[in-house]
């Protein structure tokens, strides 16, 4: 059986790129919701029935071992509703990833950056409550990175000013301090890191979940079987959009050349 790694777009291959380093030998179904993308709008109701209908279907179709949520948007909405209408089912989710900065920081000071959707969910308050007695946390939520990393990765040209626009009001100072982590709390953002590194207004750490995930996902399943005796398998990709489209974008997305 493989393991499901889901997200709205292309988002989620980063977190599939550090699960396939760290397991070579298991079987992994990639799927994207092009048709829903972006979840960042979606009205909370409408994208929490989506996602439960969703898994129904996919859960029926490829009976995975674990279903990776690898998605903020969907994750800090909808993981508990899909835990109880499929209790028998792993999921592992992706949430901001503010506890780690919390205990990193040495400013105090961390921003995290998300689609406007995490930036509002109550998981996402309760996260900051939780841990940010330690530091003061700037939510920011962008509208278009999601969208500029989807270009980035079907070959599009990005421009840095538009890049700069969307992390600007992460970056805080109050008098000799200054923002020194920033939390990159949608899956799309690992894609423009080096943009994002080259238009800083000064360094901070970008803080990638990915591989704390992967590294989740690997515990999760490692008390199952099936492992495959070849490894090293290619992903199957499905999408709810244009079949050819996704597969572009998944074969950028590994780092391999399509032409
Ligand atoms: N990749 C998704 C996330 O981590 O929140 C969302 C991207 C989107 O749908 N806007």
């Amino acid at each position: 059986a493989p393991i499901l790694v889901f997200d709205s777009g292309v988002g989620g291959l980063t977190v599939l790129r550090e699960a396939r380093v760290l397991m070579p030998d298991r079987r992994f179904v990639y799927v994207a919701d092009d048709a829903g993308f972006p979840y960042g709008n979606w009205e909370e109701e409408a994208l929490k029935d989506r996602l439960v209908a969703l898994f129904g279907a996919l859960i029926d179709t490829h009976a995975p071992l674990a279903c990776v949520i690898a998605c903020n948007t969907a994750s800090t909405l909808a993981l508990d509703v899909l835990r109880q209408n499929y209790p028998s089912m792993r999921f592992v989710g992706t949430v901001p990833a503010i506890k780690p900065a919390a205990e990193r920081t040495r400013s105090g000071l961390v921003s995290v950056l998300a689609t406007p959707g995490t930036v509002k969910r109550q998981y996402t308050q309760d996260l900051i409550r939780a841990w940010g007695a330690r530091c003061e946390v700037t939510l920011h939520g962008s509208v278009a990175l999601a969208g500029l990393a989807e270009q980035y990765m079907r070959g599009g040209f990005i421009d840095e000013s538009a890049v700069l626009a969307e992390i600007r009001p992460c970056f805080i100072e109050k008098g000799e301090r200054r923002t020194d982590i920033i939390v990159l709390a949608c899956t799309h953002y690992p894609f423009l890191a080096n943009r994002m590194r080259k238009t800083a207004p000064w360094p901070v750490d970008w803080l990638d979940p990915a591989e704390a995930i992967a590294r989740q996902v690997a515990r999760v399943v490692a008390d199952s079987g099936n492992r495959s005796m070849s490894g090293d398998f290619d992903p199957a990709v499905f999408t709810s959009g244009d079949p050819d489209h996704a597969t572009r974008r998944i074969v950028h997305g590994f780092g391999l050349r399509t032409e």
